[in-house]
């Protein structure tokens, strides 16, 4: 009934009467009025006016199940309410998979906490526990958050969106990687829909593969994770860690970090992030499932890649070398032109070669500072 209410009185143009509340609902005015004190102790600011009803003034900035499918349902009315208890079809083996052509639903099950461990970790295992594909997992705040290759995330309590979000595609495991620049390109634009022109022009942009930068400094971070096998892929577990609220870094980052609020001064709503970059994956997710490759998404990709015609150095185990970065193929690897100068000294002949670099392998920085 509580995610009911916020519902209504989110969508509700003015008043709704106490009366209109009991017949919903099917209970007394009583029960309603408790269920408003409830939500205005969690920081809802309702105003009570006798004979017209309660209107809902201001929501809290809370990443609940109940406010995510709130902000989904003023502009994405196919994801209606759905409960986030443990839902009881369990079934991990032959669980529904994710098809092109059919209707994805990502968010439909949320799970949110106030702290956690790591989002990924918990994600990891809602396969087993029988949550459907696209099932979220948000917290407040992590206490191991995780970066790629045992590095960590700084995940302060209350300040960024903390998320990881479980699917199950039915694709080749090889192709999984290209889903974080599925996710990349998803979480951009759900940032320009949110932000819209609070943002400056192109400050907005993603260093291969991974990571979201604004005004040149790192604000969001993806770790994909797979659990596969050869051939067929259990499932996946997209984890997003966004910089909302921080005004301050701890020192190892504070040169190369910043937050949507540092950046446009706007305190958004972490709800109506999270509802606008389930919209947007949901869309590019089903556009992947078809070709199971980028082609639809390349070219919007690249022009969003801050490493483009930049001289990039990369940190190949085999041996770093410089190149210029040209874009991404189909498949989401980063081509590298490498000149080669002639055999002889002083022959100017020059042999380009172009490497195809895949995320697995190196990473890529920019020659001058951080991008
Ligand atoms: P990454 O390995 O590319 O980036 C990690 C590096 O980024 C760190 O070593 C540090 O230098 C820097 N860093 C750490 N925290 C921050 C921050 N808050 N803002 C900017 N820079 C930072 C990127 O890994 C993948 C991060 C995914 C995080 C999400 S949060 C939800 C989910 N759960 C989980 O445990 N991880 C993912």
């Amino acid at each position: 009934m509580k995610q009911q209410m916020i519902q209504l009185l989110h969508e509700a143009e003015g008043f709704v009467s106490g009366q209109e509340l009991c017949d919903h609902f099917g209970v007394s005015r009583t029960a309603v009025w408790k269920v408003i004190n409830q939500l205005k102790e969690e920081g809802y600011i309702i105003e009570s006016v006798t004979r017209k009803g309660y209107r809902l003034l201001e929501a809290p900035d809370l990443m609940t199940a109940e406010e995510i499918f709130a902000a989904r349902g003023r502009n994405h009315s196919a994801c209606g309410p759905v409960s986030s208890e443990t839902p009881t079809n369990a079934s991990s083996n032959g669980a529904l998979r994710d098809i092109a052509g059919e209707k994805l639903k990502m968010g439909c099950r949320i799970l949110s906490y106030d702290t956690i461990d790591s989002t990924n970790i918990r994600a990891a295992k809602l396969d087993e526990e029988g949550y459907p594909s696209g099932s979220l997992v948000v917290s407040e705040e992590q206490t191991a958050g995780k970066g790629r290759r045992g590095r960590s995330w700084s995940s302060p309590s209350g300040k960024g969106i903390f998320m990881s979000l479980m699917i199950r595609p039915e694709i080749n495991p090889n192709h999984a990687s290209m889903l974080t620049l599925v996710a990349a390109l998803a979480v951009s634009r759900a940032i320009s829909r949110v932000l819209g022109t609070k943002l400056p022009e192109n400050a907005l942009a993603i260093k291969w593969p991974n990571d979201i930068v604004l005004n040149g400094k790192k604000i969001v971070g993806i770790l994909t994770e797979m659990n596969a096998q050869m051939d067929y892929v259990n499932h996946i577990v997209i984890g997003i860690g966004i910089n909302v609220h921080n005004t301050d870094f701890p020192d190892d980052i504070k040169d190369t970090a910043t937050s949507l609020y540092k950046e446009s001064g706007v305190r958004i709503k972490r709800a109506d992030l999270i509802a606008a970059f389930l919209d947007e994956f949901e869309h590019d997710y089903e556009i992947f499932l078809k070709t199971e490759d980028l082609s639809a998404l390349q070219k919007e990709y690249n022009k969003l890649l801050i490493n483009r015609n930049r001289q990039v150095k990369v940190l190949d185990p085999k041996g770093e070398f410089t190149g210029i970065a040209k874009g991404i193929d189909v498949t989401g690897e980063l081509l590298v032109e490498v000149e080669h100068s002639g055999e002889k000294a002083g022959d100017p002949a020059q042999e380009i070669e172009v490497k195809k670099i895949s995320s697995g392998e190196v990473s890529v920085r920019g020659i001058y500072g951080y991008v």
